[in-house]
């Protein structure tokens, strides 16, 4: 085999040494990025707007990743060029090459937000490496020799293919995992502003003293997530903005730190997904920290005429309630959830919590637009697959213990479990044992009329078989409906009963 032909094989697999060394080590700071990440960054910054929506036209969603792999394409091409130049002797070509290759990377890299004089090093630690690596093959004569004796021209190409896919499957892997990693860190970093009052300490949880029920506050990790996303959005806080646009007098931008500036408020708060059966647990309570929306939108100046609020998730994803939701509502854009940063499943960095409505028709996560508008113009994602528009949630109560369906000793145990119809509170529980006339339960702290409320009541349990009933009556005086009603289009309606064994 030829010398040239060792430049082929050669060439492109010193520069991956390069891009990927020079990859791992922007993963080591926040502020460092992989060189053709940012070289993608640069090229998506100058590409001109009418060329940039032809390209998301044919690659949809993936026309990043695309943009990556042109990119590689490109780096490929050259990385062959320099190869060939070095193992035939032309060196110089090869360094010049190499240092013009850096010197974009280091031009594209600074350019970067959060970049600072450091950030220059992964590219050149990928220069560097590639010039290392191309050297280091050079001394591996054994190699080159048997090379020139098996290797034909079909095989070459196949080895030429095969590390182009490795790399590709490599970087991309890597940029999806580093990725999260970072934007892990920023919410790690993250330090919450504090509010100017906070709201008094959780009173003693009647869930310590009772067993199987819910507690007052739905741990983090236990919280339901409901969401569209396939992959959790990984959002960069150096990236993340948030508009208000729309049919407002004065569009607003904020980056984290602007929004974050401002004051911020605690919100006790209990969240429910339409889809959530009678007795179901698509349900969770927190104590949410954010920035009033009222305020927000006040200051952008909506139009007479717009009537819908639409929240736009960094993945599309959009849920729309009326303007006029806001009027006396504690209704935020919340950035912590039970005192940290917004998980990342749950939102980071933020995502919108309107007191009383279903999370289809006001919740969204990885928020990054707010668009004023009007329910005949627009509708949030849910709507056009069959929801209805208006969706505040319905009264609901559901037996936490004993579990339905299992068999319990007899003696003297408690029914509990959780009730809630926020914004109006709940003013009364009752339960029914069989046929017996429906008994008051104790109600657990009302710490806002927007959370849920436990409840319990001892029951003297003898042997036999049990149907148990609960039925919640709101903060108006409304008795929660009887009657079943399926969870679509509106929410599910009827009491929650369960049937026990005493033995
Ligand atoms: N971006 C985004 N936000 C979203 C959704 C979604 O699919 N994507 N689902 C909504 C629905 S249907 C519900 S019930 C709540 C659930 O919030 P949680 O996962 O934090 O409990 O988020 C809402 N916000
Ligand atoms: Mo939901």
């Amino acid at each position: 085999m030829k010398k040239r032909q060792l430049g082929v094989i050669y060439g492109p697999l010193a520069i991956l040494a390069g891009i990927s060394i020079g990859h791992f080590v922007s993963t080591l700071n926040k502020n460092w990025h992989s060189p053709v990440i940012s070289l993608a960054n640069r090229i998506v910054d100058h590409v001109p707007p009418a060329v940039k929506s032809f390209v998301i036209q044919i690659f949809g969603t993936n026309d990043k990743l695309a943009l990556i792999v042109i990119i590689l394409a490109v780096v490929f091409a050259i990385s062959i060029a320099i190869g060939r130049a070095f193992f035939t002797g032309n060196t110089k070509v090869a360094y010049l090459l190499i240092s013009l290759m850096t010197l974009a990377a280091i031009w594209a890299s600074v350019q970067d937000a959060g970049s600072n004089i450091f950030s220059i090093i992964p590219s050149f630690i990928s220069g560097a490496v590639t010039i290392a690596a191309l050297h280091w093959l050079a001394t591996k004569k054994e190699l080159s020799d048997e090379f020139s004796v098996s290797l034909s021209r079909r095989d070459l190409l196949k080895v030429v293919g095969t590390i182009g896919a490795v790399s590709l499957v490599a970087s991309g892997a890597a940029k999806l995992l580093t990725q999260k990693a970072s934007v892990q860190v920023d919410r790690i970093k993250t330090v919450l502003p504090r509010p100017l009052k906070f709201l008094a300490k959780a009173p003693r949880d009647p869930a310590l003293s009772t067993p199987g029920l819910s507690p007052l506050f739905t741990p983090n990790k236990d919280f339901y997530r409901i969401d569209t996303a396939f992959a959790v959005p990984n959002v960069s806080l150096d990236m993340w903005k948030l508009e208000i646009t729309g049919m407002v007098a004065h569009p607003l931008t904020f980056t984290y730190k602007q929004l974050t500036a401002r004051p911020v408020f605690e919100l006790d708060d209990t969240i429910s997904c339409v889809s959530n059966e009678v007795g179901g647990d698509l349900v969770g309570n927190a104590r949410w920290l954010g920035i009033r929306l009222d305020d927000l939108i006040r200051e952008a100046g909506p139009n007479a005429d717009a009537d819908q609020v639409l929240g736009y998730s960094v993945d599309g994803f959009t849920a729309g309630f009326p303007l006029a939701a806001l009027d006396n509502s504690d209704a935020m854009i919340a950035i912590g959830m039970n005192g940290e940063a917004l998980p990342l499943e749950h939102g980071f960095p933020a995502r919108i919590i309107v007191p009383g409505l279903y999370g289809y028709v006001s919740a969204t996560k990885w928020l990054t637009r707010i668009e004023l508008t009007r329910f005949d113009q627009k509708h949030g994602y849910w709507i056009s697959r069959g929801w209805s528009e208006r969706a505040p949630i319905k009264t609901q109560s559901r037996i936490d213990t004993p579990q339905g369906g299992t068999s319990v000793v007899a003696g003297t145990i408690a029914i509990a479990g959780v009730a809630w119809a926020p914004t109006r509170g709940i003013s009364k529980v009752e339960v029914r044992v069989n046929k017996a006339p429906w008994q008051e339960a104790v109600l657990g702290p009302e710490i806002a009329k927007t959370t849920w409320r436990q409840w319990w009541l001892p029951w003297n349990a003898t042997k036999g078989g049990y149907a148990i009933s609960v039925r919640a009556t709101d903060g108006d005086g409304a008795l929660q409906p009887e009657a079943y009603v399926p969870v679509a289009p509106n929410g599910a309606e009827g009491w929650h009963t369960i049937r026990v064994q005493v033995s």
